[in-house]
């Protein structure tokens, strides 16, 4: 099931379309609303301290980018993209996936995904890592705080 963050200003609205007389916000606090599923972290083999991991995101009510990824639990989370180049699966560092009003955007193994460097010892199978997630949705920053569950291979 899908989890969803609202800002407070989207609460506003919700509260606008109840009978109740609330206060009706102006409209240009409404914007983008972000969801996801399928948060997870590879968790790292052998004892190295990368690893990769992934979501799938949708939004509805505006176009947004994913900028940038961040963790306490990992020292860096860059967003790359996956690709066969002469035969070899490359993989290739970008600057945003940009994800479209109604649009899903999936992270995952073998595909667009989150690689991740310096990642603590925290990040074992069977716990939880937030991410924050940071957007911009047509020149207005938006975070989104997901719990990723740490995976191990096979899983
Ligand atoms: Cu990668």
């Amino acid at each position: 099931m899908p989890r969803l963050f609202i800002s407070a200003a989207l609460l506003g609205l919700a509260a606008a379309c109840s009978p109740a007389d609330a206060p009706t916000p102006p409209a240009s606090e409404s914007g983008p609303v972000l969801s996801y599923t399928d948060a997870f972290v590879m968790e790292p083999i052998g004892g190295r301290d990368l690893t990769m991991g992934g979501v799938t995101l949708s939004v509805d009510g505006g176009d947004v980018t994913l900028t940038s990824a961040s963790s306490t639990s990992i020292e860096t989370i860059e967003l790359h993209t996956m690709a066969m180049v002469d035969g070899k699966m490359q993989m290739r560092q970008v600057e945003g996936f940009d994800i479209g009003d109604g649009e899903t955007l999936e992270l995952k193994r073998g595909s667009d995904h989150f690689m991740m460097f310096n990642v603590g010892e925290d990040v074992v199978g069977g716990e939880t890592v937030d991410i924050t997630l940071n957007f911009d949705a047509d020149g207005e920053p938006m975070t989104l705080v997901i719990e990723a569950d740490v995976r191990t291979i096979g899983e």
